[in-house]
């Protein structure tokens, strides 16, 4: 019989190694290897190839290459492909999930939850590639007749985060597939063995060589900039830290490339007096510890009315407080560790100084014993308007739960800020709930829910939050071009 550890072993060992370009899977050409770590351990989990700029305009020459053919592949096929590697991630499910807490550090369950999350996309997306169209019109003196003609923008380059390392990949390679567009794909240097054994599956599922390029490295900064400026990619598509996307910006300029972008987020969670308690804690729960709080979409401030604040603040802590912390591949565990000792690091600087301030903990604001990047479920109250924690996203398992009097003032709290994410709402009042969301500038607005995150809806932030809109329609609109053909009438 073969132990847990053997399990792993087998599971992360059979993850293709190497870049895959062209259909093909190459170790990068100097040679070059990088770690990826276990963040439940702190322990190097597995070696893969470690591109440079060489290896990465291979990838792309690949791309453009088989661009035109991918092209004028009928839509239907290119959305069964997608539609197989929907069903045969499915049947890896186990596997990947495994893989993902072993480099991410999320538990098992959360895991299975993004995989088939992460697969919906392709879903959704398989059924969009045949829902592509343009338009006709008559010219206002009935000269003309004009026909709007879309396709695909070209190659597009996808990076990709570590937190979701699945689903931010695959709501990205969905809709380029069904728009027909060739990509490289670079996933984050922590977590790129889900998206290596991702591109196995979709190879498997009929995907022709050059439309999906994977490219690993340890230096994403060298390998992206020459491919921004290489003129053939057309399309850049982001997830990540505003301060990356903010770069990816300014590099576009030269080749004035297509961009989309989902940078950082500063959730407010509003809490009116008439909210239902109970589903207000239960969706304080889910937005803040999903994903161990490493969610562009995580609660970041809680405001909650003063009559209830107190109430609410003893309950959120005595659940977050309840939570097990541990290694995600243990049964019961509901709270992994952090990615790495960086974002440890960030999360106590931020508790420290609001504790410095005068806020105080009701549960946690501390790291368990033992190895691994693990910090606990943290709730704070009284703290300090100035603490760099609600002005930053925190990324991580605390919750500041701050008390608000009225509409005006909390509203003002929520939009002071660079970001526009998502906000959360819990009221019982129909009226108060769409007085307040209509004041709210974020892309997103949860209604007594503590997840708005659907492959139908078209998921995006407002302001600092990024550009463009991933998921919904507007997913495919972001990988298309729009042309028209103007011609005498007849
Ligand atoms: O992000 P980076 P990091 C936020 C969150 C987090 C902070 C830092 O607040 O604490 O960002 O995380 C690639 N050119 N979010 O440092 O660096 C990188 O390889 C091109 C929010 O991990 O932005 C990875 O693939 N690419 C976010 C991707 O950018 C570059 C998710 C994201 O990494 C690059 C992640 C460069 N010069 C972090 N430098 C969300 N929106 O959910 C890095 N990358």
């Amino acid at each position: 019989m073969t132990t847990q550890a053997e399990h792993e072993r087998a599971v992360v060992d059979a993850v293709p190694t190497g870049l895959f370009i062209g259909g093909r899977w190459r170790p990068a050409a100097s040679g070059a290897v990088f770690e990826v770590e276990d963040p439940s351990v702190a322990r190097p989990l597995r070696t893969v190839a470690d591109a440079d700029a060489a290896d990465a305009l291979d990838a792309l020459s690949a791309a453009h290459a088989a661009q035109e053919s991918w092209a004028a592949h009928p839509p239907r096929e290119r959305g069964e492909i997608l539609r197989r590697s929907y069903e045969l991630i499915h049947t890896r499910i186990d596997d990947l999930a495994l893989l993902m807490t072993l480099e991410m550090g999320k538990p098992l369950a959360e895991a299975r939850g993004e995989v088939a999350y992460a697969a919906e996309f392709f879903r959704w997306f398989a059924e969009e590639a045949v829902r592509i169209d343009g338009g006709y019109a008559v010219s206002p003196d009935g000269k003309d007749r004009l026909l709007v003609m879309r396709r695909p923008v070209g190659p597009a380059l996808l990076i990709t985060p570590w937190n979701f390392p699945l689903a931010m990949g695959t709501r990205k390679i969905g809709p380029a597939v069904a728009a027909g567009c060739t990509m490289i794909v670079k996933p984050a240097e922590q977590t790129p063995l889900s998206m290596l054994m991702l591109a196995g599956i979709m190879a498997e599922a009929g995907l022709p060589d050059g439309v999906l390029n994977v490219i690993t490295t340890s230096r994403p900064g060298a390998v992206v900039e020459p491919l921004m400026r290489d003129g053939r990619v057309r399309k850049v598509s982001f997830t990540g830290s505003t301060a990356v996307g903010r770069l990816l910006i300014a590099q576009s300029a030269q080749e004035v490339l297509r961009v989309s972008l989902e940078l950082g987020g500063n959730a407010p969670f509003i809490v009116c007096e008439d909210a239902d308690l109970d589903a207000a804690v239960d969706g304080a729960v889910q937005a803040k510890m999903r994903n161990i709080g490493e969610a562009c979409t995580a609660a970041n401030r809680l405001y909650v009315h003063a009559g209830v604040a107190d109430e609410f603040a003893r309950r959120l802590a005595r659940r977050m407080g309840g939570m097990a912390v541990g290694r995600g591949t243990e049964p019961g565990v509901e709270v992994g560790p952090l990615i790495d000792e960086d974002g440890r690091g960030k999360v106590r600087e931020l508790v420290g100084q609001a504790l410095d301030g005068g806020a105080k903990a009701l549960t946690g604001a501390e790291s368990p014993p033992g190895e691994g990047y693990y910090y606990a479920p943290t709730v704070l109250v009284d703290v300090p308007a100035d603490a760099a924690l609600l002005h930053e996203e925190i990324f991580g398992p605390v919750a500041p739960v701050i008390a608000f009097d009225d509409e005006d003032e909390v509203i003002a709290a929520a939009n002071a800020t660079p970001y526009g994410l998502v906000s959360y709402l819990f009221t019982e009042n129909l009226r108060r709930a769409f007085r307040i969301s209509e004041r709210l500038d974020t892309g997103m607005i949860g209604l007594n829910k503590g997840v708005v995150s659907n492959p139908a809806a078209p998921f995006g932030g407002v302001k600092q939050s990024g550009l463009g809109r991933e998921g919904g329609r507007a997913g495919v609109e972001e990988f298309l071009e729009t042309r028209y053909l103007a011609m005498p009438s007849p």
